[in-house]
């Protein structure tokens, strides 16, 4: 069969952006870029079929005159003429990953569309609209791939496990347990980044002039930060990869100097990240190391960050979240202010870049936002980030404050947007927020 994975656009909304102050615009992230692992390690599965993985995003870095969406995925549909559509699928892509099961029903309704990932796994029923066929929930492969025998064979789909599917316009979930499926041990699946071998030259961060790639070294995380959807997507559990796997993954991708872990928090085993890196040496495997870790972690495990370091660690992404106690022990971070100031100094002690993170809650004041600014200044960082504290659907932070939420477009759900009644003037909120992001000592790292 004819499978046609494709990685929707990002969301053009950025208020951040739109209403900062001139000078800030420069500084302010607009895109992320990396490849969809999800949709690879989808691909991965149904290997034996004829798979093409589209990246939309890489499409309009590459291309940025590239026809708008409708166009585009309608040309892909006429030009592959597959018999399965699937899109991988976050909040804040939501409308688009709609839009492409639209076009491709449009152009050829037999075809069955699937949507999959963190979204669909949170709020599956969110897919009420008909183009949609089918939703597969979580950390799917051996489900899409039972998807494809049984439309394959012609069998029902009500026997796959674990799906929800269309009938009578509603979607349903079929009975009975999925076969278990062990993402990160022994049903770990190798993907092929040539499927986006056409948009590699796009996948290029800062300055740098190598390509560079995503790797994760465990799904999920062991806290519960109240604003956070992955612990959510993983049910709280935390699983693992061996060494083993990843020195192979590391070493067979010679091609991306520059690897990004791709993991929500990359150190929570100690001996694992130990063990990790001692091999790293051992195969001297020569990479530029990019990921996020916990201050806490830096601040009470100085040790493993200088290993690190030495290994090809050189820019780590840290969530500060706030620099007041109060705000981190509700949103349960676990990890208190003082933490990040010390975790800057073990950081910075050992050559790396920091990108510290902050969320803006959105009832600050001019007080509030003064009082981070000064904070800020004092605790400098390489570069630093300031995005709006967002109830993304799923998490509970959602639940905590969904009666104040004004705007459901879920385009804005990307943390560039405030989507409750701010404290200050709507506008005002927004440029003081990307004011904030000529606080920093350096340039763009990530
Ligand atoms: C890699 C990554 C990216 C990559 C690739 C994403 C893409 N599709 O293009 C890039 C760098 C492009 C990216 C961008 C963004 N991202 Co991102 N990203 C991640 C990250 C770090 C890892 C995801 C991952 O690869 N997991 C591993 C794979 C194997 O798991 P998976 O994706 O869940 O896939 C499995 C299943 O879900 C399922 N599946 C997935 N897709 C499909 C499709 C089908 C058809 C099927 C059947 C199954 C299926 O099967 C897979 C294998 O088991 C997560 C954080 C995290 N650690 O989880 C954030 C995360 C997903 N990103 C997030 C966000 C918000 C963004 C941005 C909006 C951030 C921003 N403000 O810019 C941008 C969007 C675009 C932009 N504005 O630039 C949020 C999503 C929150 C939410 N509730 O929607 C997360 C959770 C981070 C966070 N801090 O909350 N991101
Ligand atoms: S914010 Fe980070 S530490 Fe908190 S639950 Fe999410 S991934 Fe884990």
């Amino acid at each position: 069969m004819k499978v046609l994975l494709i990685n929707p656009p990002r969301s053009p909304e950025n208020n951040i952006l739109k209403f900062a102050p001139a000078a800030a615009k420069q500084f302010i992230h607009k895109k992320l870029i990396g490849p969809p692992l999800g949709l690879l390690t989808i691909a991965a599965v149904v290997n034996d079929h004829d798979v093409v993985v589209f990246d939309i995003k890489g499409e309009y870095d590459l291309n940025p005159a590239a026809p708008p969406l409708r166009k585009l995925v309608k040309e892909l549909v006429e030009r592959y003429r597959p018999d399965v559509v699937g899109v991988t699928v976050i909040t804040s892509e939501f409308n688009d990953s709609v839009t492409i099961c639209q076009v491709a029903k449009e152009v050829n309704p037999t075809i069955m569309t699937v949507a999959g990932g963190l979204h669909a796994t949170l709020l599956p029923f969110d897919f009420s609209d008909p183009s949609v066929d089918v939703v597969i929930p979580g950390q799917c492969p051996q489900i899409f791939r039972e998807l494809m025998r049984a439309k394959e064979a012609g069998i029902p789909l009500e026997s796959v496990a674990g799906i929800l599917i269309r009938q009578q316009g509603v979607l349903t979930r079929t009975r009975g347990k999925p076969s278990s499926w062990d993402a990160t041990g022994g049903d770990f699946l190798a993907i092929d980044r040539g499927h986006l071998a056409k948009w590699i030259s796009t996948y290029k961060v800062g300055n740098s002039p190598d390509p560079s790639t995503y790797v994760f070294t465990s799904l999920g995380c062991p806290y519960k930060c109240t604003f956070c959807s992955i612990w959510t997507q993983f049910r709280g559990k935390f699983h693992q990869r061996t060494v083993e796997s990843l020195i192979k993954e590391l070493q067979s991708i010679p091609e991306y100097p520059v690897v990004r872990f791709a993991d929500a928090n990359t150190v929570v085993d100690m001996q694992f990240m130990n063990h990790l890196f001692d091999r790293i040496v051992d195969e001297r495997i020569e990479k530029i190391l990019v990921m996020d870790i916990r201050a806490d972690v830096a601040a009470n495990h100085p040790e493993i960050i200088a290993k690190m370091a030495k290994g090809g660690l050189k820019v780590v992404i840290c969530g500060f979240e706030s620099f007041r106690d109060e705000e981190l022990l509700r949103y349960k971070k676990e990890s208190p202010a003082a933490d990040n100031q010390k975790a800057i100094e073990v950081f910075h002690e050992h050559g790396i870049m920091v990108r510290g993170n902050y969320v803006i809650p959105f009832d600050y004041d001019e007080d509030d936002f003064r009082a981070l600014a000064d904070y800020s200044s004092a605790n400098p960082v390489v570069y630093a980030g300031y995005t709006i504290l967002s109830p993304m659907p799923g998490t509970v932070y959602y639940q905590q404050i969904k009666d104040k939420i004004i705007d459901h477009n879920y385009n804005k759900y990307n943390f560039f947007n405030a989507v409750t009644r701010t404290t200050l003037p709507y506008e005002e909120f927004h440029e003081r927020v990307g004011g904030l992001w000529l606080i920093k000592k350096g340039t763009d790292v990530i």
